[in-house]
């Protein structure tokens, strides 16, 4: 009887595919988790991107330590990272990508831009997705059933701002700029909403859009209305560019930002401009937090860089999965959500539970100012 044989040649190629695939092909006794992360990674906003992807890989690291046990096997968590370039068409784009790479859960996007039109894309597919930065307050309102925020929405942040500029400052005279972005105007309309809430008055309402660079005619129409408090929606980068033309516009205006804002990238874009310029901001500040120096100081050794600014959110977003995964023992969005969205556990950043709509239970939003060239918190708010 004739024993028919496999080639020589095609037993080598099979021997070389599986040597060649092997570093990347999961152990029969591990289960391959692919977390998808979704930011700008590119373009002006790249550092938030990179900041949060980073709190993310951290959790995932750790997670991938402890080899946590998820039906019977040791799950090995992986990112699967997009950079959506802060582009909503690019952000549906990177969503789409993710869902047919198969990824269990997304952390993701940072603006609220790419959020709005890539988290539909994701409920679809059944995904959770959990945002550890975009704040816009439909986010959490659409009755997405997938969508979690681990993070204050604008409604309570830029409405403390609203609250904070008519009763605490005693601004008489408000001006409003916003780059006209889903997350910038939709925190200046919250700012305004509140401002007229407590009685006080809106002089002028100004746009830019997110790539301006020059805010002279904004800042000239402000300074003719005598505005004596200015609110600005947008990001880090901008707003040092709008404190610095109010200064060699001499204008004594208060500066009061919203979230984005209170980083380094400001203090080191605004310079001199900087001292006595106001944010409100996200959460607790991270250095009263229990966890927070130890997380800074293992953040920076693990990566080289400092926090820049939602990072720890990055990771409390990461690990709200994790420990919903390990306590459903399954990757099974239909099986862990349940337990997700019930859920409770201490993060970062403060206690992580959601509400009926997935957004933070209980969240928080603190006051900082620019004393002596650095951001020194004021006060902090839990709800509005
Ligand atoms: N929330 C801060 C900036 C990100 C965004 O919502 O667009």
């Amino acid at each position: 009887m004739r024993i028919r044989t496999k080639p020589l040649a095609w037993l080598v190629a099979c021997a070389a595919a599986t040597f060649a695939a092997a570093p990347f092909a999961a152990s029969a006794d591990e289960l391959p988790v692919k977390v998808g992360f979704a930011a700008p990674l590119t373009g002006a906003n790249a550092g938030y991107g990179k900041d949060l992807q980073n709190g993310v890989q951290l959790a995932l690291d750790e997670a991938n330590a402890k080899k946590i046990m998820i039906g019977g096997k040791t799950a090995k968590f992986e990112i699967r990272a997009e950079d959506d370039q802060a582009d909503p068409r690019v952000g549906v784009q990177a969503a789409q990508k993710l869902v047919d790479d198969g990824v269990v859960v997304v952390v993701g996007h940072f603006n609220s831009g790419t959020t709005l039109p890539a988290s539909p894309i994701y409920n679809s597919a059944g995904i959770p997705t959990i945002d550890p930065a975009a704040t816009n307050p439909t986010i959490t309102t659409r009755g997405l059933e997938n969508m979690f925020t681990v993070i204050s929405s604008d409604a309570q942040n830029a409405g403390n701002a609203g609250a904070y500029a008519v009763t605490t400052t005693k601004a008489k005279r408000i001006a409003i700029i916003d780059d006209r972005t889903a997350f910038g105007q939709g925190e200046a309309d919250e700012f305004e909403k509140a401002v007229k809430a407590k009685g006080g008055t809106i002089v002028t309402r100004e746009y830019s859009d997110n790539q301006t660079v020059d805010f002279s005619a904004q800042l000239t129409r402000i300074k003719a209305a005598n505005a004596d408090l200015i609110f600005f929606g947008g990001l880090d980068r901008q707003a040092a560019a709008v404190v610095k033309r109010m200064k060699q516009l001499g204008m004594n205006a208060q500066f009061v930002g919203g979230g984005g804002v209170m980083d380094a990238d400001f203090l080191k874009l605004a310079g001199d401009a900087a001292e006595g310029a106001q944010a409100w901001e996200y959460g607790s500040p991270l250095d009263k937090l229990p966890e927070g120096k130890a997380f800074s100081d293992k953040f920076q050794k693990r990566f080289g860089v400092a926090i820049l600014s939602y990072a720890p959110f990055g990771y409390d977003a990461a690990w709200a999965a994790i420990n919903a995964m390990q306590k459903a023992n399954s990757i099974d969005p239909n099986v862990y959500r349940p337990v997700l969205k019930t859920n409770t556990f201490q993060g970062i950043t403060g206690p992580i539970a959601f509400d009926s709509n997935g957004a933070l239970k209980n969240a928080s939003s603190t006051l900082y100012q620019v004393k002596n060239g650095q951001w020194a918190s004021v006060v902090t708010k839990h709800g509005m």
